[in-house]
């Protein structure tokens, strides 16, 4: 009977802990896929170019355009006056 109830016991464990693992793995794998996504991917906020996130906050010397449409939130910055417009050519 001791031996039994340790069992149930030991299978409710496994049942616990085989979806809390499940779950451990899928977390890690979204947070992995996403970590990679990323270091590929091109900020929203340039939707004409591709410039990546910030960090590291970039300013117009480090990327190759001029006079691109920069919606906010603008993590770089290189909209500084709000006009919408990145990296002026013309500057004033
Ligand atoms: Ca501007």
């Amino acid at each position: 009977m001791v031996v039994d109830y340790k069992d149930s016991k030991n299978k409710m464990k496994v049942k616990l802990i085989f979806p809390i693992l499940m779950f451990c793995v899928t977390v890690f794998y979204l947070h992995a896929t996403q970590i990679h996504g990323q270091s590929n991917n091109c900020d929203s906020s340039y939707p004409n170019v591709c410039i990546s996130p910030a960090p590291p906050d970039l300013n117009c010397p480090d990327v190759p355009y001029n006079d691109f449409k920069v919606l906010p939130p603008d993590p770089h910055g290189f909209d500084l006056e709000g006009d919408g417009i990145g990296c002026e050519s013309e500057s004033r």
